[in-house]
């Protein structure tokens, strides 16, 4: 490792790689942004210091041509402020926030999309997050009528329907009852919805944003079902109901209630969950469609038979080929991204690089994740780091060193089930090409000569 000296010249100069990119284009390590212009972090020194180490011939030929600065930059010796001042006092702010040069790192609107204010949605930035877990403030969101902040003392929620005593508890009830904690994904089913169409829209943040992670604690619905008295021989299926105005009431099978896995959640990552995310409480149903997770959560039915409400039959069902419509799909299949390299990044010169992305399975775990840099024709398999979870994120890696000429990056999942991840090609043969929902096929990346990399679809 003592090779990392040797290319302390920033690589972008030096290779004469200075690239612009718009605002939205985020910054993982080692790749060129707006605001990292001038500011060239640590991270990104260590990769490229990497780079040349690895890369063999290529790169270490370009390093010798970067500007002699290995045996040290005198820089090293001038004390800067932070080294001979004093710091900011303790608890200023009292809730902490993001450093300031992380001030790029944000959830967006799409530029695909009609931009409105309350019946909209804004993208997670998952080309700049690490690890699987969503930070609170950059978990997406998807609001049919705007949010709410909630007063948790007058929330209430009601268990009725098929039960012997329907029952109201308040959020002090809800939070004396055993609670569990577990870490799900949360996706929503017209993530990635734009590509059906062929619309490239630039970055993973827009193609796959729609996404999030967190650890969510609450109170599994059958505990509260079972305190109602539920008519379980009866009762088949129940009605999620919203406290907001967006009439967003899903029908879900009992199956995933009586399994315990269905939770009355009031925390997200450790604190109570966001008013953008529900506050004081949400219906987590891991492994399903983000519009059955409702937000506000005031009532569950338990019922007979699917509800068929209004919501129900026009949004999140698949137009076939047929010309019938697909309903009740609720379970998010196998699917994966490479969230570096992605759309909109600039690679600054060949070498080595952390190829990083993201796999989840509604149902189960990921078992494997395949990785081509030929658009397709050899696969390897990254490296899947832990925790493994059911109906989680997985994060996975693998190296790959780029010669510098355009090529095409693709991640192919499996999950315990066996099911594969499809190709545009075979999803279309099954769904047709007028869908909007539950898109899962492979995504590639157009690495171009330049460094630039593209949203594409290959046939
Ligand atoms: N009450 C209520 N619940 C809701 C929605 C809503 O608009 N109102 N949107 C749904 C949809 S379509 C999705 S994808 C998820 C989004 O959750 P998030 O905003 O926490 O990301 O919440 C679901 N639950
Ligand atoms: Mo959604």
């Amino acid at each position: 490792m003592t090779d990392i000296q040797v290319q302390h010249a920033p690589a972008s100069t030096a290779a004469g790689r200075v690239r612009k990119a718009p605002e939205n284009f985020l910054n993982p390590a080692g790749i060129r942004t707006a605001q990292a212009e001038g500011i060239r972090g640590r991270r990104d020194f260590i990769r490229n210091a990497f780079a040349a180490a690895m890369a063999g011939g290529a790169a270490v030929h370009a390093a010798a041509q970067a500007p002699d600065v290995g045996d040290g930059d005198p820089a090293i010796l001038k004390l800067p402020k932070h080294s001979t001042g004093l710091g900011r006092p303790v608890a200023s702010p009292p809730y902490g926030q993001p450093s300031q040069y992380e001030g790029n790192v944000q959830r967006r609107q799409s530029p695909g999309l009609t931009q409105t204010n309350q019946a909209s949605v804004s993208f997670a930035p998952i080309q700049s997050l690490f690890g699987i877990v969503t930070p609170n403030g950059l978990h997406f969101e998807r609001h049919h009528q705007g949010w709410w902040d909630i007063d948790p003392q007058q929330h209430r929620f009601m268990v009725n329907g098929l039960v012997k005593t329907p029952k109201v508890f308040t959020m002090d009830d809800l939070m004396r009852l055993p609670a569990v904690s577990r870490f799900h994904f949360i996706e929503c089913g017209a993530n990635t919805g734009m590509n059906w169409g062929n619309v490239a829209v630039p970055t993973v943040q827009y193609t796959h944003g729609m996404l999030s992670c967190c650890e969510y604690t609450g109170v599994p619905l059958i505990t509260l079902l079972e305190m109602a008295g539920a008519d379980l021989k009866k009762g088949k299926f129940i009605l999620a109901e919203g406290a907001d105005g967006s009439s967003m009431t899903r029908t879900i099978p009992i199956e995933l209630v009586t399994s315990g896995e269905v939770l009355v959640a009031y925390g997200q990552n450790g604190e109570m969950i966001r008013p953008e995310n529900g506050y004081p409480l949400r219906l987590v149903v891991p492994g399903v469609q983000g519009v059955s997770w409702v937000k506000y959560l005031r009532r569950v039915e338990l019922g007979d038979m699917p509800f068929a409400t209004k919501d129900e039959a026009v949004h999140y069902v698949d137009l076939m080929p047929d010309g019938q419509h697909r309903q009740y799909t609720s379970i998010q299949e196998c699917k994966s991204v490479i969230s570096t390299p992605s759309g909109g990044q600039v690679l600054l010169s060949r070498g080595f690089y952390n190829i990083t992305g993201l796999a989840w399975s509604g149902r189960g775990k990921i078992k494997r994740v395949d990785v081509s840099v030929d658009g397709g024709r050899n696969w390897r398999t990254a490296r899947l780091e832990n925790p493994i979870l059911s109906k989680c994120l997985t994060r996975f890696n693998i190296d790959w060193v780029w010669d510098g000429k355009p090529t095409i990056v693709q991640s192919r999942a499996m999950d315990d089930t066996g099911y594969v991840q499809p190709t545009y090609k075979q999803l279309r043969q099954v769904r047709g090409s007028r869908s909007i929902y539950h898109n899962n096929a492979v995504q590639s990346w157009l690495v171009q000569e330049n460094g630039e990399v593209k949203n594409v679809q290959v046939a």
